[in-house]
Parts: structure tokens; sequence; C-alpha cells
């Protein structure tokens, strides 16, 4: 991809005259003229030659990735899964937001469990054959100055976005050898295409490249199941993310009295500056639903009014620089003080939510904790009258009445992706829990303010409550248990910060 700029001295100012420019895309380059794009005036060939010319080159480094160890021996366990087969697996592209603008760039999943590497476009290639596991990534050439595009390209141009690693950085920091992307296409087409497995759905280009095979879907299971089982690297990554979203929490609660009567986006606005001020973002759109926005599941408008009686069920995951994500749920009074009905309500679904963390410990079947979170919810909605009839015919799995006001499941896996592991066979996601899982524990009860089966003074009332629990050997570990969940804790953790004084963010 380099300008072809042959050896042409500097124009001086006075020589004229210079033909105006006669290059396109079929005939990019002249004497005088460097063609850059539809849309664009053709680029003075001088001013090419003076942008690309006299720049110093730093040393290379020898910085090593932190996960450069456990990204190899990850390679070396699917690889031995996939014994005489090419794995190919690739990050995706930049995605357009609006014209020539792009979302900020997210690594795919799988690709980056295996590499560490974050850059847009890279693919991933290993083979294990009869000489064992070669593993190589292919990242693109950079746009650095020995081509126009470092000042010409806006999007990948270097001088625009930044400098980024090419072949050799790449091959020191992330330990592994690599290739251009441009050679990709060539080095594929030399392969037996039954040989050949790859992820769809991140990058069209390399979906062409190889021909569908119908046991793709075999590598995308194994490495959801793969992630599964949490190394240590992985749970302190999780750990980072979860203190991280703690502190967001309490930020939360300091601006509390400063957003009341303002838009719930003050509560996200706030959250998420945690998550940037530490270099970190989220893991997915916050969730600040006050009042009965909270009844709404995935309520990411967040643009209703934060009132002083109702509650704030905040939703929100801090995803740390390597990619791993918190996923916690508080239900909040907003005045700090729960009313007695919203008290009853929170306590029932923190009994719910005790009896599911009491149950997670590695043998049992994924659902237990869910059933017993159920069993919990149900007893207390036919306590409070809102269902009829004995808990057992309630629970029998051709009534199921409750899920009108419990809505989702309790648990998923929690990873680099906030609902991780979603690949997996359903008989393993959903069989035995073992030792280095992590996975939230949520319920939540949801009356809906138009619900005329609910008492009057529930209607509109959302409470969730959310942690992120490691299996260990014995049973479980809460990993978000430094954020309060009792009712008098929560109230007493709220009164606590208040009264260390709100920062002054001219809200
Ligand atoms: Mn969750």
């Amino acid at each position: 991809m380099r300008a072809e700029l042959g050896k042409l001295s500097l124009v001086s100012a006075n020589e004229i005259p210079i033909p105006e420019p006669d290059v396109s895309a079929e005939h990019p380059v002249s004497e005088h003229w460097i063609w850059v794009g539809p849309h664009r005036p053709a680029c003075p060939r001088a001013l090419v030659e003076h942008m690309t010319a006299n720049w110093q080159i730093d040393k290379p480094s020898s910085e090593v990735h932190p996960a450069a160890t456990y990204n190899a021996n990850r390679r070396t366990r699917l690889g031995a899964q996939f014994p005489n087969t090419t794995l190919v697996i690739p990050t995706g592209n930049l995605k357009v937001r609006a014209n020539d603008t792009d979302y900020r760039f997210r690594a795919g999943t799988d690709f980056y469990y295996l590499t560490g590497c974050h850059e847009p476009d890279c693919v991933l290639v290993q083979t294990t054959d009869a000489n064992g596991l070669r593993s190589t990534l292919y990242v693109p050439d950079r746009r650095d100055h020995h081509t126009h595009e470092f000042f010409t390209d806006a999007r990948y141009g270097e001088l625009w976005v930044g400098a980024r690693r090419g072949v050799s950085e790449a091959t020191e920091y992330y330990a592994i050898a690599s290739a251009p992307l441009e050679q990709l296409a060539k080095d594929l087409a030399t392969l037996d295409p039954n040989s050949v497995r790859t992820v769809r759905g991140f990058d069209q280009s390399v979906d062409a490249m190889i021909a569908p095979h119908e046991h793709d879907n075999h590598l995308s299971e194994a490495l959801s199941e793969a992630r599964l089982v949490k190394d240590d690297f992985e749970i302190a990554q999780l750990q980072l993310a979860i203190d991280a979203t703690i502190k967001g929490f309490e930020d939360v609660v300091r601006v509390l009295p400063a957003a009341q009567d303002r838009s719930e986006r003050v509560i996200e606005g706030i959250f998420n500056l945690r998550a940037r001020v530490e270099g970190n973002d989220v893991g997915y759109d916050t969730i600040a639903a006050t009042g009965s926005n909270a009844t709404v599941l995935h309520w990411t408008h967040n643009n209703g009014t934060v009132r002083r009686g109702d509650m704030l069920l905040l939703d929100a995951g801090v995803e740390c620089e390597n990619l791993y994500t918190a996923d916690v749920t508080r239900t909040l009074p907003i005045s700090g003080v729960f009313s007695p009905a919203q008290r009853r309500i929170y306590n029932l679904v923190l009994a719910a939510q005790k009896a599911a963390l009491a149950a997670v410990k590695p043998g049992v079947a994924f659902n237990v904790p869910h059933d017993a979170a159920m069993r919990v919810l149900a007893q207390g909605l036919i306590d409070l009258g809102i269902l009829s009839g004995d808990l057992d015919t309630t629970m029998r799995r051709d009534r199921q009445l409750h899920r009108r006001y419990t809505l989702h499941g309790t648990s998923h896996m929690l990873g680099l992706d906030v609902h991780d592991c979603a690949q997996a066979r359903d008989d393993v996601y959903r069989g035995e829990l073992h030792e280095g899982y992590v996975l939230t524990v949520e319920p939540g009860l949801y009356f809906q303010p138009n619900d005329l089966t609910v008492p009057e003074e529930y209607r509109g009332i959302g409470v969730r409550i959310e942690d992120d629990v490691l299996v260990t050997a014995e049973g479980a570990l809460n990993l978000s248990r430094a954020l309060p969940r009792e009712p008098d804790e929560v109230e007493a953790w709220m009164r606590a910060i208040w009264s260390a004084g709100t920062t002054d963010l001219h809200l």
C-alpha cells in the first residue's frame, strides 16, 4: 500500500506552471499529484514527499502483553481439540456509526481471548498437525510515514488515529508469530478447505475467503466452553472490574441528591465517568432506572426523572482495559430510606438472592440456584396475595405463574462478555457448575405500573439485586460482596457517603 513516490525534488513556488491534477482511482499517481480518494482534492506529490520524510524512528519496545503466557496456553489447549485442522479466528472490523465516523472498536471476544490484541481487522490463524501447533497473527500493514495514508487516510492513518503495532511490533508484544494481513487470502488459498474452521459473522472478508463447513460451529462452541473456567489472570481482571464498578456505585450515591428532579442520565453519566476516569469502559449500556422504569428489564433510555420517593435500579458494570466486565445491580431508595412497601419487596428479593447464593457450589446443576430463588419469590408472591394456591402447584412446570413478576433467569456466565460463553452447548452451559466458573446471581421482582393483579401500593416497583460470584472448590465467593445489600446497610452506606460531603460536579 505504499505510494510510489519517484525520485522527485521539491518544487519551488515560482516554478510554474504545474499541470492541474490529472489523477483518478484508475490512475492514482502522476508526476505532480497523488489521488487520495473520492471527494478529496488530489494531494501534491511535493507535500507527500515532505510529510513522509524526516521522522525519528523510536527504538522498538520490548514490552510483552501481561496475558501473553495465558494466551499461548489457551491456543495450545484449543489446538489440541482440533488436530489436523486450521482454525481462523477474526476479531472483526470497524463499524460505521454515521457516515465517516465509526463506533469505538471493541475486539471480538474469541480472538481477544487467544491473543490479547485490541486492533481491528486482525485475524488469528492456528494449525495443529504432525509438527505441532503453529499460530500466526495477521495484522494490517502500518499506515505510518512510509505511506501517504499516514496523513491522507482518516480511518487508519497514524497521524489521524495514532500509531499501532504492525507485524514486527505485534510479534514482540503479543509473543506470537505475525504476518501482514494483506497476505492472509493467499495463505488461506493454499489450504484444503475441508481442514479449515472459522468463527463466522465477525469479518465478511474472512468469511468470503473460507468455504462454509458444517462443523464451523464446533469452533465457537469450543471457544465458549473453554472460557467457562476462568484462570488466575481472568479472576484478577474480573475483580478489578468489579472493584471499579463499586466505586462507580459510590459516585452515583454521592451525586444522587444533586440528580433529584433531573434526568436519569445524570446517574448514567456519573457511573460512566468513573469508568472512563479509571481508564476503563462500560461492559454494556448502563441501566439507570428510577420508579416504574425499573420494571423495564433493559431500560437504557435513561430519560426518566429522578424522584425522591422512588427507588433507583442501577445495573452497571465497568469493563476493564483487558475487556473483563462486571455486572452488578443494586436497587436503592433515592431518599436514602426505603418506604415500608419498598422494603417489603426488597427483602423478598434479597431472601431469594441469598437462597440462590447459598446453592452455588461445584457439582450442582446451573439451574439449582435459580430454582432456589424462584421458590422464595413464588412463596413471597403467594404471601402477598398476588398469587393464589400453594407453592408446589405454582412451581409446576406446566404452571409457572410467578414468572409474570420474575421475568428472567437468575444467572448467566460472566467474563469477557457480560453474557459470557453464550455459544457453549446447552447441556454444557446448563450442566454442573465447576470451580473457576464466574456467574451472576440476580433475582428480581417487577410489578408493572398497570398490573391489575398487584396491590396498588406495589405497582411500579422493580427490584433486582445482582452480584458476581466465583465458584470455588468448597462453594462460592461473592466477588462484589463489598457493595452493601442488606437494607439497613444500604441506608447506612448512603448516609455515610452523604455525610462525608457531596462532590461539587456543577451538575
Ligand atoms: Mn446480569
